[in-house]
């Protein structure tokens, strides 16, 4: 089946806020945000604003009928500030006018006299000052501090990794309609339509039931929607209401990049300590996350952080613990792998550090530590249908990891100013929400009187292909045409409750319900014919390719005919159906338990190209071998894999987000900020999925594809570094991501001290 999006994508016929057809009468919005990163505001001047052509109104924090809060873990944040700035970027007013332009021209004509405080960037000064978001979180498997004696070498090492712009292709947006009764109808590009509606209802100080949000569709989240496209869309139901018509605000691309926050930057200081034949028998590390002026997701993403602080390694005894602090930069948020990528680097570059001291390659370390059937995580949760082997060993047999050493040093010895360099990284990422109670979706399935049907779930369809995976589950269960099927918008009124399309749950949660609720009225539908047919086992009913079975025989009847059939006998051809992922379970407190319905599995294999002239470098070739269980729609998870193994080694080498020591972002364009393109992704990127992974919990056996393959974008720095190092052995390179072309040439050349 081909994604039905796909052509309606490539036509432009494919609605994202910016195109709906906007009603007569509709206004637009603008944000005012504060130049300053942190300073009390002593008075905000609109009066010229407010004069000037086509403006309406200026709404300030006192404006807000409800609660001036938008934080969903910790309330520390206003949607608009009021008495004090903390990051440059923070909105303090809205403008509305009855042009884009013009709001846009009367929120640069507002000025605010803000008094300047010290402003902290850096996370360690922040650490230093005890400007911490929530208190350090733990995590402990054995003992770690008197394991150091029985290891063979024992090294400290530091290491750290950037942030990275979303980039989603559609920025921030918004429409807001004013309806009856005080109300809102808001259609928003948000991962969560259920955190908008609950947001605007308290900022309103109105009722859930008043605030109906609607997502057709977006043009990219990548985590930047769950938690962060909520503020917009109360700003312009805000307008709205208080101005009873329409109120529209789509960002700018430099507004976006500057006010919203990005994937945590941290600082991670590790202690490895190993036997002399590569077994890792203890590992502490203290991680230090830059969450940026307020919590937003943060203490979620830091506890990812520990939950993948070993990566697809068994280690006996682990110390991690986590800091999340707090700096005046925009607050950072959930960004595809939400931490664990961040934890993962960490243990990768101690294991790479370690290899060089015992004089190994790092591969043979990886490989030694992998994580077998019944290893203890961290967390207590021990590995079931553990794959880390299989993938590990089915690359091999595609990719052999000996030839690409061997491409390798060959090269290397015969060339002095271009080396090649190559990296493994496996990975493991566990599934579910962390947060227990997130784990839950539901679905309302409507059959129409001519056969048609119509599925609604919590799901946000934002180009990872959720809307087909489940019309490929909805279509397996009803055996219909997949034209007859169609994707519902995401609605609140037909999808309440519904946690964020987030942490790659979407088509697992989200495809269960939906498979539920097909499941039940096949059943209704199937008992109404054995009825008809006097056929006393419901079960010799069958419905094939829309042709109804009794005992094998065909009845005559067609899908249609069953449904128009059952709807003349008055029955129900609508079913709404819950799910929630059984046995998981976490206690915070002890930081143990089994929170994750499963993990995914996979290995990379990267080589590179470096020319050490110029330090910039060429990603050669990819090979993956990836644990996506029963591919619910092979196409589009092919595609996810190939995306995410892009965006993480952008994130890795060419993807630097530099803000000044004022907090001031510095890469607010992309003419500053480089990503990945056509030329820079490898001339091979390879993906075979691994064969036989079975997996109960999920729609067919399926697993969830969206976040695990990023990470393999990790094997692009080590890689790099290998060549580095060929280039120049024995130096130690500080392990700073990302790789850029100039850390490169400082590594290549820095003299040493
Ligand atoms: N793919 C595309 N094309 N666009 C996106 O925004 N987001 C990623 C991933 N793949 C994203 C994407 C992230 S961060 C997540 S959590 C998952 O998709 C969410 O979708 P799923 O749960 O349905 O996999
Ligand atoms: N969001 C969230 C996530 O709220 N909890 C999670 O565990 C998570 N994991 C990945 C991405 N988003
Ligand atoms: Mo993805 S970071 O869970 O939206």
């Amino acid at each position: 089946m081909k994604n039905f999006d796909a052509v309606k994508h490539v036509r432009g016929e494919s609605k994202f806020v910016d195109d709906i057809l906007v009603p007569e009468g509709t206004l637009w919005a603008h944000v005012a945000y504060s130049r300053i990163a942190h300073g009390h505001i002593k008075s905000i001047d609109c009066s010229s604003a407010r004069s000037m052509a086509g403006v309406k109104a200026v709404l300030l924090a006192a404006d807000i009928p409800g609660e001036n809060q938008i934080g969903g873990i910790v309330a520390d944040e206003p949607l608009l500030a009021e008495h004090s700035v903390h990051y440059r970027g923070q909105p303090f007013a809205i403008v509305i006018a009855d042009s884009a332009l013009a709001a846009r021209y009367g929120a640069e004509a507002i000025t605010a006299e803000i008094t300047p405080l010290p402003v902290i960037t850096d996370v360690r000064e922040a650490f230093a000052k005890n400007e911490l978001i929530i208190p350090p979180m733990q995590f402990e498997l054995g003992d770690a501090a008197s394991e150091w004696a029985h290891c063979d070498i024992v090294l400290k090492g530091t290491a750290e990794t950037g942030g990275q712009e979303h980039l989603y292709l559609e920025t921030q947006g918004a429409f807001a309609i004013p309806v009856e009764g005080g109300g809102v109808k808001i259609v928003s590009s948000t991962q969560s339509p259920t955190a908008v509606q609950r947001v605007t209802a308290k900022v309103l100080n109105i009722a859930m039931h008043l605030v109906e949000v609607d997502v057709p569709r977006l043009g990219g989240g990548f985590g930047g929607k769950e938690d962060q496209a909520t503020q917009w869309a109360a700003m312009c139901a805000l307008g709205a209401v208080k101005l009873g018509r329409p109120v529209k605000m789509i960002l700018h691309r430099q507004d976006d990049m500057r006010m919203t926050g990005k994937r945590h930057p941290y600082v991670s200081d590790y202690t490895i300590g190993l036997k002399n034949d590569g077994t890792i028998l203890a590992y502490d590390v203290v991680f230090y996350q830059n969450a940026g002026a307020a919590a937003d997701l943060s203490p979620a993403v830091l506890q990812r952080t520990l939950f993948h602080c070993t990566n697809s390694y068994y280690i006996p005894h682990v110390k991690a613990v986590a800091y999340s602090c707090r700096t005046n930069l925009p607050p950072n948020t959930a960004f595809r792998g939400f931490g664990g990528p961040q934890g993962k680097f960490v243990i990768e570059a101690a294991i790479v550090a370690a290899a060089e001291a015992l004089h190994v390659e790092p591969l043979l370390i990886q490989k030694k530590n992998l994580l077998k059937e019944g290893d203890e995580f961290p967390y207590g949760q021990v590995t079931e249908r553990c794959q880390a082997h299989a993938c590990w060993e089915a690359l091999e047999e595609k990719s052999p990891i000996e030839a690409a050493r061997k491409r390798a040093s060959e090269f290397n010895a015969l060339n002095e100013w271009t080396k090649k360099g190559y990296a493994v990284m496996p990975i493991c990422f566990g599934i579910s929400f962390t947060n227990t109670m997130m784990n839950q979706a539901s679905a309302l399935v409507h059959i129409y009187t001519d056969g048609s049907v119509g599925v609604s779930t919590g799901a946000v369809e934002m180009g990872q292909g959720v809307n087909m995976k489940i019309l490929s589950i909805a279509r397996t269960v009803f055996s219909i045409r997949p034209e007859s099927i169609k994707l519902e918008t995401t609605n609140t009124t037909r999808a309440a409750n519904a946690s964020p399309t987030a942490a790659s749950t979407g088509a697992d949660l989200n495809g269960m319900a939906a498979q539920l609720a097909c499941g039940v009225l096949l059943d209704r539908l199937k008992r109404f014919a054995a009825e008809r047919f006097d056929q006393p086992y419901v079960d010799l009913i069958d419905v094939r390719d829309e042709v109804v079975y009794n005992e094998e025989h065909d009845t005559g009847w067609t899908w249609q005919r069953l449904v128009a059939e059952a709807n003349s006998a008055r029955i129900s051809l609508t079913c709404q159906h819950f799910y929630a992922t059984p046995e998981i379970h976490f206690n915070r407190d002890t930081s143990k338990g089994h929170p994750f319905a499963y993990h995914v599995f996979g290995t990379a294999l990267v080589e590179v190209t470096l020319d050490c002239l110029r330090g910039i470098y060429e990603i050669d070739a990819v090979n993956v071998v990836h644990d996506a269980g029963h591919s619910l729609h092979p196409a589009i998870d092919l595609s996810q894999v190939e995306g995410a193994v892009m965006q993480g080694i952008g994130w890795m080498t060419i993807e630097e987000v530099v803000y000044d020591k004022d907090g001031r972002l510095l890469t607010d364009a992309l003419s500053t900020y480089k990503v990945p393109d056509m030329h820079f992704a490898p001339n091979v990127l390879s993906v075979d999925f691994l064969q036989h992974s079975e997996n109960p919990l999920t729609p067919f056996n399926s697993k969830a594809i969206g976040e695990p393959p990023f990470m393999y974008g990790i094997g692009a720095y080590f890689a790099l570094l290998s060549a580095v190092k060929a280039f120049r052995p024995g130096k130690q390179v500080p392990i700073v991501a990302p790789l850029t072309p100039e850390r490169v040439l400082q590594a290549l050349y820095e003299k040493c001290s």
